[in-house]
């Protein structure tokens, strides 16, 4: 994806798209099961509203983006699901590379951002994107005060001893915020420096949570000083007046294409293709910001909400979706951490 143009432009409100949908009396349709990546209040948003608008009733979960993966996988054989909406890209990708996921081309393919077509293109038309948000930490502003330091700004103040056990993250086998955390330092800093990274930010995590946002929470509420997080989710605490503060790390940092696919063997196929070609419109992608998301829509005519991280503002490395969605590298790199990094004394 190169610069972040695309984020500067996208602030036109147009629901138009969503209209048909909208205006389609809501009778009982049919059944859809959703397996859910973002978090629970935009998971029940997009359910209630997508029943409202065409009467199919909707069955959702939500998960993390790696547990997800790993239901597709384990129940191939008999597919439950038929939606996979959010969550990180990566995972989505080493699904479509496995053949977990169906391919389709929306009608609203051609309103879409140049980056979520790339994910479309690089799974071989088996996800799309759908959202897009930056990696980064929120801080608890009194903690860090407390322990006499300065604020952070840069991933390498997270090694700083006074944070040791005061800093949390997900973990990378459960969550595609964590995933996408290990993958953007082995590109930022190179693999070995990299592992070295995490190895000695080990030493601070006082544990690993299950899933992504969850830190986010922590730190707003000085459960731990640091959380580190997609910043979107930081945001959140922030504007409700929590003392945290979100960062962009000064040496740069990765991002994700939030997703979605059609699981194969679906066993409500027009629901699914229904939902996926609803859920590109901006009148769908609006229902974000009231749920506390601020993500950037994948829509070119969606609203960007005023709350998004400014994304053109940050120092970006040039994320290699398609090397760190593939399966071999994700499976790699997990099974490094939990070798390298999760099994290390404290
Ligand atoms: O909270 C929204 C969000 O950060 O959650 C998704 C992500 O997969 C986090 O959940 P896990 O880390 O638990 O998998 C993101 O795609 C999304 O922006």
């Amino acid at each position: 994806m190169q610069g972040f143009q695309w984020l500067r432009t996208g602030v036109l409100a147009a629901l138009a798209s969503g209209a048909a949908f909208a205006a389609a009396p809501a009778q009982a349709q049919g059944a859809l099961v959703m397996y859910c990546g973002v978090q629970e209040e935009w998971c029940r948003a997009m359910s209630t509203a997508f029943e409202r608008d065409t009467g199919i009733k909707v069955a959702m979960t939500r998960k993390s983006a790696g547990e997800i993966y790993a239901q597709l996988k384990a129940e191939s054989s008999n597919p439950r699901g038929d939606i996979w909406w959010g969550g990180t890209g990566d995972p989505h990708l080493q699904a479509a590379e496995e053949g977990l996921t169906l391919e389709y081309e929306s009608p609203v393919n051609k309103d879409l951002h140049d980056w979520a077509l790339s994910q479309w293109k690089a799974a071989q038309k088996r996800s799309v994107g759908i959202y897009a948000g930056a990696l980064g930490f929120g801080f608890n502003t009194q903690q860090i005060k407390q322990k006499g330091l300065s604020e952070p700004k840069c991933w390498a103040d997270l090694l700083d001893p006074k944070l040791k056990d005061d800093v949390q993250v997900a973990d990378p086998n459960s969550s595609g915020t964590a995933y996408n955390l290990l993958a953007t330092v082995v590109q930022l800093m190179g693999e070995e420096k990299g592992f070295d990274y995490l190895k000695k930010l080990h030493k601070n995590v006082s544990q690993y949570t299950k899933s992504g946002a969850a830190p986010a929470k922590a730190a707003s509420l000085g459960e731990t000083a640091v959380g580190i997080v997609f910043i979107h989710d930081a945001v959140v605490f922030a504007v409700q007046g929590d003392p945290i503060k979100a960062v962009a790390p000064c040496e740069g940092t990765g991002y994700e294409i939030g997703s979605m696919s059609i699981i194969k063997g679906a066993r409500n196929l027009d629901s699914a293709r229904k939902f996926y070609d609803w859920a590109l419109t901006p009148a769908a992608q609006a229902l974000a910001a009231p749920a506390k998301s601020y993500q950037v829509p994948s829509n070119k005519n969606s609203t960007v909400p005023p709350q998004a991280p400014k994304m053109s503002e940050m120092k970006m490395i040039d994320y290699d979706f398609v090397k760190y969605g593939s399966s071999a590298e994700r499976t790699r790199l997990l099974t490094k951490w939990d070798k390298e990094v999760k099994a290390l004394p404290k």
